[in-house]
């Protein structure tokens, strides 16, 4: 159930920069003129803006650049992913926090989102930059019916669904997906993928699927550490981001990827993935955690695994590690 406040929102946005009377609203939702007076003053104090032109109403000019779950609700689609949301101002990290949820049972599309992370990590425990509002940091609990084994190739199935996403509503934006858990545009990282497990033996109870996007960060908002390597959205679109309508969409095609996955395996989006990645066909070096390879980035198996053909002829098959373009 929608709150009347949601439903003046949703008709001002429906609009599209286009006027909403205000009579019209007081009719159609069978309040008062001052019901609704009062309901846009509650919306400019959360940060949306309006511009009031005389006979014609109200014209939606922003909103606030929040991530909570009314933002996100507001753009969303789906039929699972997202329905319960998490929101904090200040975590450690969402993966933490996502970990105790799903053992306590949190159901299939549950996520968890923090402004900001002082925790924030990447794969092998190393940081993850997570500044206060600027980025996404979210971690979707997934519950696919699939086994452990399976389950190895979703980073790739996520890292799919989010640069379909970002293509979606930044159509100058291409991300390329480095295998296996980055998206990068003109070669610097703007997008982390970090994928945990909780299982038996052969059953997923759940996949903790972290999110890390640089969204509206300027350059001089990187520390030094990253700021060669790092790029966001905002950057790459020459546009303000907005975060709740990239969740909302995100979780969209995660949602309808994910149901692929699960009904017809990694196979059928085998073929998106190597349209968009950038590694296929490279020569890369990758750092393992005993060895270094180098050699021709030849393919990726069915289940997602890089092949590498070393400069002997021999192809190997690297699980995981860190691929330098
Ligand atoms: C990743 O690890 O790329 C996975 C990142 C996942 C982050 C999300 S945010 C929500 C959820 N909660 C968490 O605590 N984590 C997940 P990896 O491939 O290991 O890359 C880590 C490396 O990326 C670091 O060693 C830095 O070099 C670089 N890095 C750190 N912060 C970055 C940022 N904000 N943007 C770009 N690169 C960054």
């Amino acid at each position: 159930s929608i709150s009347m406040k949601d439903e003046i929102l949703r008709r001002l946005l429906a609009a599209n920069g286009e006027a909403v009377s205000g009579q019209e609203l007081a009719d159609t939702l069978n309040v008062s003129r001052t019901a609704i007076w009062k309901h846009m003053q509650g919306l400019q104090e959360e940060g949306y803006t309006f511009e009031t032109v005389k006979k014609k109403g109200y014209i939606l000019t922003g909103v606030p650049n929040s991530l909570s779950p009314m933002q996100i609700e507001l753009f969303l689609n789906t039929e699972r992913f997202g329905r319960t949301i998490h929101h904090f101002d200040v975590v450690d990290s969402t993966q933490t926090i996502a970990h105790k949820l799903a053992q306590e049972g949190a159901p299939d599309g549950t996520i968890v989102i923090g402004e900001e992370q002082t925790a924030g990590r990447g794969r092998m425990a190393r940081p993850w930059e997570s500044a206060h509002g600027t980025g996404i940091w979210m971690t979707i609990i997934v519950r696919p019916d699939v086994t452990p084994q399976q389950a190895s190739s979703y980073t790739l199935v996520v890292a799919v669904a989010v640069s379909k996403a970002i293509k979606a509503l930044y159509k100058n934006v291409e991300p390329a997906i480095k295998w296996p858990n980055d998206l990068l545009i003109n070669g610097k990282k703007c997008t982390g993928i970090l994928t945990e497990m909780q299982a038996e033996a052969d059953c997923v109870q759940a996949l903790l699927v972290g999110i890390g996007i640089n969204a509206n960060q300027v350059e001089a908002d990187f520390s030094p550490e990253i700021a060669d390597i790092a790029t966001s959205l905002r950057l790459a679109a020459g546009e303000e981001i907005n975060r709740a309508a990239l969740v909302a969409t995100i979780l969209q095609y995660l949602e309808q990827y994910t149901e692929i996955f699960v009904k017809e395996s990694f196979t059928s989006i085998k073929k998106e993935w190597e349209q968009a990645s950038c590694t296929i066909g490279q020569r890369i070096e990758v750092t393992t955690i005993r060895e270094r390879f180098e050699g021709v980035a030849s393919g990726i198996t069915d289940e997602g695994v890089l092949q590498l053909r070393q400069d002997d002829g021999t192809v190997r098959t690297i699980y995981s590690g860190d691929v330098r373009i």
